[in-house]
């Protein structure tokens, strides 16, 4: 990458991503994906940044039913362009094509909000992509983010294009817990455009230099705090909350009754990457525990709480499911499924397993 003044020289993306794979020929198959995630990467952080400016939110939108405020309008709009953006950039590489238009994923219990999730393949891989997670916050200028997953083909395909038994044979083949995954990451869209990544050993995070309009890495090999000082939940629905172990666990961290015996900080975007982010960085725990709202929980396992499970993982935090199991082996049975999660810094995480390993009556 070019330096100017005095700017500590730094490798970009692409340059990382080549010489990652000269280092680990295996990995040559998934650098296509890469390089298609970050071109769609930078395109979307430009349309994030340009959102208030070109997206006229009084026009109505052909597609949407509810438009009394303005909000709602462009962050549909916004999560349709991101999507258009991300597919474009895959089919772009010339092998890697869409399993099924995301309507057609419609399989789901209706009720399910159907984002625009895609489902991707080419000979050797599967992905998984959300392309505008946290879309509701964008007109308010809070942080929004992509989130992807990659998969090894468990079997070939009978045949390379794809027909409708095809897509159903690749939809059951993407249904795979995070420990199966090849590489993830995720793309935030805030003060910066970072994109965060993992091919499995250890976890990078690259900034996007706006003045070369590159991604140069600037968190090498991040590894989360073995304890923080923050819990990232959405308090509301604390009255609901079903998890008797997570709410002793909770209350006792407020009243710094917790092992750190330091009261804990509350800190919640409500845009997942978001959260994530801050946890990887400062440490701290994540959650969304069942509630009776919404029993289990708001977010979609496979294409947002497997992949930044595995991130997590990879920084060395750890991720569960409401038992305590290891949310890395959680294989998802439906596209949208949602699971309660909980995920964060070691430390913490453990605390929190003491908690809910503990039966009710202790
Ligand atoms: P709640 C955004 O809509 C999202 O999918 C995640 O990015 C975020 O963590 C979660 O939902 C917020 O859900 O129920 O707190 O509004």
């Amino acid at each position: 990458a070019s330096s100017s003044g005095g700017q500590k020289r730094r490798i970009t993306l692409t340059r990382f991503l080549s010489q990652y794979v000269k280092d680990h020929p295996e990995y040559k198959t998934l650098k296509n994906i890469y390089l298609a995630v970050q071109m769609a990467c930078k395109t979307i952080s430009q349309l994030v940044n340009r959102a208030g400016l070109v997206l006229d939110t009084t026009e109505q939108d052909e597609g949407s039913s509810d438009f009394s405020d303005g909000r709602y309008y462009s962050m549909k709009r916004l999560d349709k362009l991101s999507t258009t953006v991300m597919k474009n950039a895959l089919k772009f590489t010339g092998t890697v094509q869409m399993v099924v238009p995301e309507a057609k994923m419609g399989s789901e219990k209706p009720e399910e909000h159907q984002p625009g999730v895609l489902i991707a393949y080419d000979k050797h891989h599967l992905a998984c992509l959300d392309p505008m997670d946290g879309s509701g916050n964008q007109d308010a200028g809070i942080c929004t983010g992509t989130i992807f997953g990659v998969y090894d083909r468990p079997e070939p395909l009978q045949q390379d294009t794809s027909s409708e038994e095809d897509d159903q044979h690749l939809l059951e083949n993407i249904l795979q817990p995070a420990r199966n995954m090849r590489a993830a990451g995720y793309c935030i869209y805030s003060s910066a455009t970072v994109l965060v990544l993992t091919l499995g050993e250890g976890v990078y995070g690259f900034t996007l230099d706006p003045q070369i309009n590159e991604f140069v890495l600037t968190h090498e090999n991040v590894t989360i705090p073995q304890r923080g000082n923050v819990y990232s939940c959405n308090e509301a629905h604390s009255e609901g909350w079903q998890n008797e172990g997570w709410k002793q666990y909770l209350r006792n961290l407020k009243l710094g009754l917790g092992e750190s015996k330091k009261q804990y900080a509350h800190r919640y975007v409500g845009s997942m990457v978001g959260d994530i982010h801050r946890t990887l960085l400062y440490g701290g725990i994540f959650a969304y525990p069942s509630c009776t709202q919404r029993m289990q929980g708001n977010l979609q396992l496979l294409y947002k709480t497997s992949p930044l499970a595995f991130v997590v993982d990879q920084a060395g935090g750890k991720a569960m499911d409401e038992d305590g199991n290891d949310l890395l082996d959680k294989k998802p049975e439906r596209i949208h499924q949602k699971s309660p999660c909980f995920m964060g810094s070691p430390r913490d995480m453990d605390e929190l397993n003491s908690y809910l390993k503990k039966k009710p009556s202790q």
